[in-house]
Parts: C-alpha cells; sequence; structure tokens
C-alpha cells in the first residue's frame, strides 16, 4: 500500500490512493426510491434568537468540575474544557477552561480602573472607556495552567478522558491593548526589571512578571472570540502573557507596579514553585513547553475493529510555532509524521491528523511534539526523574494511549 509503514499509519495522501476514505453506507436504488423526507423540511423552524446556544442536542459538551473545597470555598478551583468532545483549535468562549482561586468576581466595568504605579515617571489610572480609545491588536493564544496534566504525574495514570486530563488548555481569539504602549506612556523608570500584575477577585491573585518579556508581548485583554471577556475569563480585562503559564494571565486585573525585581508574592511561593530531587526549588518557570496530545482516539473511547480510523489531537508551544508531530501506533518502534491541518501559530494549538489502518491487534499510540525552537516532549519516566515526589507542574511528557484487541482504550506509562 502507497507510503503506508509496517506499523498502519500512513500520510493523508496516500489515503485515496489506498482506497479508504470511504466510511459511508453505500445506498442502493430501492433504499434511494424510499428515502424518507425529513421531518424538518414539513414545518417552518423557530423564529431567530438575540443570542445562539448550542443545540440542544449537544447538550452533553460541558466543562468538567472540579470544586477543590465545595463547603468552605465552593469558587475554589478548577473545570476543564472537554477536549474530547470538541475539533478544531478555537475553543468557545462558555467552555474555555476556567482556574479560580477564590471565585468569579461579579465586577461593573463602569467602575473598574487599572492602575499603573511604581518605578515609572507618571502614575497612570485607566477606566475601561479610557483603555477602549487605545489602538487594539489580536492574537490567537493558548493558556495552559501549569497544573494541566497533572493527574497523569501519578504512579497509576487516570483513566479518565482527555479533557479531564489535559483540558486545563483552551485557545481564543483575544483582543486589546499592548501592554508595551501603556508602560511606555507611564514613563518606565531605568530601574525597573520587575513588574507585579494584581487581580481584583477575593483571592487577590498577584504575580511578579519580567518585564522585558512584559512589556514586549503583554496584552491588557479586553475581548475573547470577538465579544467582551467572560466574566470567568477577567472580565472586564485580564493580562495576556501568550505561551507563559496560565497563572500569569491575571483576571480582572486592576494593578501594575513595576519594580526592581520579583516581589515573591504568596502566589508565586506557596504555589508555581517546582521543587527538585535535589530538594532545591526552581522557582519563575514561566513558559510552557512543547507539548501534544492525541485526543482521538483516548480514554472513554471505543475504536470498533480492525478499519480505517483519523487519528487526532492538538499541538501547542509556549516557545513559539509546532514545527512538526509524529505519531507511533506500535510504541515508539516507528514514527509518522502527522500533517498539521489548519493554522500553524506561534502560542497557539494546533490540530494534528493522521489516517490510520488498524489490524486490530494491540496497539500503543504516542504523540510527539516539537516546536519551531527544537523543544520536544520528554517520556513520562524522564520527567519524573527531574521532579521531586508529588510535583507535577509543566508536565508536557508525552501521553500513552493503550487500545486493546476489542477496542478499549486505556492511559499507561509507557
Ligand atoms: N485574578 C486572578 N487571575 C487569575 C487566576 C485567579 O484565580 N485570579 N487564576 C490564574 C490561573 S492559575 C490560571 S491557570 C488562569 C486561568 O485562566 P482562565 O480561568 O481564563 O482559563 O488564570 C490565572 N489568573
Ligand atoms: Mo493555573
Amino acid at each position: 500500500m502507497a507510503g503506508k509503514g509496517k506499523s498502519g499509519a500512513f500520510h493523508r495522501r496516500h489515503l485515496l490512493q489506498a482506497g479508504l476514505a470511504g466510511a459511508g453506507a453505500a445506498v442502493s436504488s430501492e433504499v434511494m426510491a424510499a428515502d424518507p423526507v425529513p421531518p424538518a423540511t414539513q414545518t417552518p423552524g423557530k423564529p431567530m434568537s438575540s443570542y445562539g446556544v448550542p443545540s440542544p442536542h449537544e447538550a452533553n459538551v460541558q466543562r468538567i468540575i472540579g470544586a477543590a473545597y465545595p463547603v468552605v470555598s465552593p469558587g475554589t478551583g478548577s473545570s476543564r474544557t472537554p477536549l474530547h468532545l470538541l475539533d478544531g483549535t478555537i475553543t468557545p468562549a462558555g467552555l474555555h477552561f476556567e482556574r479560580h482561586h477564590n471565585g468569579v468576581p461579579n465586577i461593573d466595568a463602569s467602575a473598574h480602573r487599572l492602575l499603573i504605579h511604581g518605578l515609572v515617571a507618571r502614575p497612570l489610572e485607566f477606566s475601561i472607556d479610557d483603555l477602549l480609545h487605545y489602538p487594539r491588536t489580536s492574537r490567537i493564544v493558548f493558556i495552559e495552567c501549569a497544573g494541566n496534566s497533572g493527574a497523569n504525574g501519578a504512579p497509576q495514570p487516570p483513566q479518565t478522558s482527555a479533557g479531564a486530563i489535559h483540558g486545563l488548555l483552551s485557545c481564543s481569539e483575544w483582543t486589546g491593548v499592548k501592554l508595551g504602549l501603556l508602560l511606555e506612556e507611564a514613563g518606565i523608570d531605568p530601574r525597573a526589571t520587575w513588574m507585579i500584575a494584581e487581580g481584583s477577585d477575593a483571592a487577590s491573585l498577584s504575580r511578579s512578571i519580567p518585564l522585558a518579556q512584559a512589556r514586549e508581548v503583554g496584552i491588557l485583554a479586553l475581548f475573547q472570540n470577538g465579544e467582551r471577556l467572560r466574566p470567568e475569563q477577567g472580565y472586564p480585562l485580564r493580562l495576556l502573557m501568550p505561551g507563559w503559564e496560565g497563572n500569569l494571565n491575571i483576571k480582572w486585573l486592576h494593578r501594575i507596579k513595576l519594580t526592581d525585581g520579583p516581589v515573591y508574592a504568596k502566589d508565586e511561593t506557596s504555589k508555581y514553585t517546582e521543587l527538585q530531587p535535589s530538594g532545591i526549588a526552581r522557582q519563575f518557570d514561566l513558559v510552557m513547553g512543547a507539548k501534544s496530545v492525541i485526543i482521538r482516539p483516548s480514554v472513554g473511547m471505543t475504536v470498533p475493529g480492525a478499519g480505517f480510523y483519523e487519528i487526532s489531537g492538538l499541538a501547542w508551544s509556549g516557545h513559539g510555532r509546532i514545527a512538526r508531530v509524529d505519531v507511533t501506533v506500535d510504541g515508539g518502534q516507528s514514527w509518522t509524521e502527522a500533517e498539521l491541518t489548519g493554522p500553524v501559530l506561534p502560542q497557539a494549538t494546533c490540530r494534528f491528523r493522521l489516517p490510520w489502518d488498524w489490524n486490530g491487534k494491540a496497539a500503543l499510540l504516542q504523540s510527539r511534539a516539537t516546536d519551531e525552537k527544537g523543544n520536544t516532549q520528554p517520556t513520562h519516566t524522564a520527567l519524573m526523574a527531574q521532579r521531586a515526589v508529588g510535583q507535577i507542574y509543566h508536565y508536557n511528557a508525552i501521553q500513552s494511549w493503550q487500545i486493546e484487541a476489542d477496542g478499549t482504550v486505556s492511559n499507561v506509562h509507557a
């Protein structure tokens, strides 16, 4: 078969040559003659609506909620994007993952202010209306929580869906004002090397960020996928640090203070610091590594017998664009480069696909992303060797899905 490796994975361009593209049922002329009239053609449809919602037949497509302290602090925790029920690269706003350290505040945009102060020539205060007067920029960017995929750090990998494991990851188009523009307006004091950004939620979440990068890539986001930010994503204003750990993307942003060093705020010392086996902690590990996950198939799906399938998943890197994704269906004996279908943007998720002619025997599926800077993914064993017990931040190891001959999928450490 043209272009097909011994593993059964092959390039899309060989698909039609191989005659494997068709999955539709063949139709006889009798069946065609008896084709019933679709019922929906017999009555007028519903009228227009002022804000559309998904089809009622898609009601199962929901965020996966994990409340850390449901009784004492129901707003503390996260909800995950159901990656396994979606396709493409953009996350619908209502399914963007959520990570709140003390709930979603209800903020009146007309009363909200952003203060830029500290080591600046002129402290400045902006209303949201003020910010809406500045030139805007748009970028399609992922946000990933540093704790994403951390459940895979356990000795026994969780037997839950791809979304439940990897869904602290979403990708949106964000629009707002370049942070550098406002910092320059305030006048950066030459002694300023860091800044601290603070949210106006009940957690007052605050993070120190190196000033040079914040000035270069930071965006004060006001819009998400074309509409104003959702409350869960930081309405009316959030800091966007493309490719940096989720925690730095301060929601409900109300203060930025320029400083001559990191502040060592509670949110960057009690959390988001990684203990190594040596006992020394790594601090300010800020950029999200190269990563990929096969989403179809994954745990909870069944591969119903030998035949043609499309393997598909997401790849992303905080360091830039994804250069390639390699896929194996035999546990790494042979790898095939997947096709990146659709936009491949820096600091954005991209979709990879690879046709697979499954022979119906046990198979071990893995994907490995490489970004344009040459960063790639470690194995689970190699990653855990660099971590103290229980340290799961920045888990970007290769995900392994075991397919049994009966078509069931399980999560394994391979
Ligand atoms: N003010 C504030 N900003 C915050 C948080 C928060 O709890 N409060 N959570 C952070 C964390 S840990 C992450 S991963 C991202 C999550 O962004 P999202 O909820 O829009 O997905 O926001 C960050 N910004
Ligand atoms: Mo996070």
